[in-house]
């Protein structure tokens, strides 16, 4: 099957899964930079619609353990949503449901050295790739913090590592080293600069796994892709109804989540900019994020959680220009890229971020504590 057969391969594929009608169209849908993402329809009034992807598999080695979480945490949040459910009033909560194969009941469909799967598609939500409003930021925190409360009595070793090394900092670091060393010829102003860039941060990088391994963070189920797109708000309340993308749902530091979503939510330029000077960490869009972060997940957070979330915040948009940094290096082979140089691009972008991050480091520690002392035991 390829991608520009007309689209009755891929028609044929989501009519593999156990779908209530036929399938009436399939559109590419999203902007992922890992996954082959595409909406399926089925005919009948009212249709229905679905999320067919194709994983790749050069970064999901073990899609059936990919699967195996997804199934594993749908299972867990069914069971608390209907034992005390958190969610009240108008909000409603979601989480993408499983098809299964017709002809064998498993979870997805192999074609050849392909692997399928497709998810129910949640309705009457979109997502957005950049925040728009005070609104959208509290509710994309409150929606991260919602679906860690309600995975948090789920213990992380019921979940696969699908992912080995994502999100720890100094293995991205070892990676780009053994890349720049056999990436000599690839030169230029921007590479300069990134590479001064790295180098200045080299002693950061550990921060959030020394705290690990010295026991003050633990690891704990997470979503491990954040964003802001990640994040579905109802059309009508404008409510957080669903966190969605769950590929990388993994044991690993809820600071990783955290850090992933207030640096794609609190950048108004947006990650795919190529307008640099456009690229700032706004902070009230992180007192809005964040505070609305803390009004689902404060009752499970430490002291140590708290006293890492400046570094969170600051490590994981450095982390992510790193990799993208890399991945130029190493000639596009991780993130899809649509011209040349977009992963440099894409680096300078989350570098511009950190440094600005970096320059309102004192602010953001204000700001935290602020929250902090807001969401303490006493004031609750
Ligand atoms: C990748 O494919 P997508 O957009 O869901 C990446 C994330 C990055 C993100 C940046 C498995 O996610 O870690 O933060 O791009 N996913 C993986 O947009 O590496
Ligand atoms: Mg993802």
């Amino acid at each position: 099957m390829t991608l520009d057969d007309g689209g009755d391969g891929l028609k044929a594929m989501a009519a593999a899964f156990d779908l209530p009608g036929p399938v009436a169209s399939v559109e590419p849908l999203g902007s992922g930079n890992v996954n082959d993402t595409y909406q399926v329809s089925t005919e009948g009034s009212p249709g229905r619609r679905y999320v067919l992807q194709r994983l790749n598999q050069r970064v999901f080695r073990r899609p059936d353990l990919v699967m195996a979480n997804i199934l594993t945490i749908g299972e867990h949040v069914g069971k608390r949503l209907a034992r005390a459910c958190p969610v009240r009033g108008e909000r409603r909560w979601e989480l993408p449901q499983v098809v299964r194969a017709r002809r064998d009941g498993r979870a997805w469909v192999e074609r050849g050295d392909e692997f399928w799967r497709l998810l129910t598609f949640v309705e009457a939500a979109r997502s957005f790739d950049v925040v728009a409003s005070a609104d959208q930021a509290r509710e994309v925190g409150y929606g991260l913090g919602l679906f860690h409360h309600l995975i948090s009595d789920l213990p992380p070793e019921r979940l696969a590592d699908t992912l080995e090394g994502f999100h720890v900092t100094p293995s991205y670091l070892a990676h780009y080293d053994a890349v720049l060393a056999s990436a000599a010829g690839v030169t230029g102003t921007d590479v300069h600069h990134c590479r001064a860039f790295v180098e200045d941060r080299r002693d950061f990088a550990p921060v959030l796994e020394q705290a690990r391994a010295r026991g003050l963070l633990v690891p704990r189920p997470i979503h491990g892709d954040p964003k802001v797109s990640n994040v579905m708000l109802d059309v009508h309340t404008g409510l957080a109804v669903a966190l969605v993308d769950l590929d990388t749902v993994k044991p690993g530091l809820i600071h990783y989540d955290i850090g992933d979503c207030l640096r794609s939510c609190c950048n108004p330029a947006g990650e795919e900019t190529s307008d640099l000077d456009s690229v700032r960490f706004d902070l009230e869009r992180c007192r809005q994020v964040l505070g609305g972060y803390l009004a689902a997940a404060a009752g499970f957070l430490t002291d140590a959680d708290y006293d890492h979330l400046q570094s969170a915040i600051r490590l994981i948009s450095f982390e992510l220009g790193l990799r993208f940094f890399t991945d130029h290096l190493a000639g596009d082979v991780y993130f899809r890229a649509d011209h040349p140089g977009h992963n440099l691009q894409r680096a300078m972008v989350q570098f511009r971020l950190t440094r600005s991050i970096e320059a309102q480091e004192r602010q953001i520690a204000a700001l935290i504590a602020d929250l902090r002392a807001h969401h303490s035991p006493a004031c609750r």
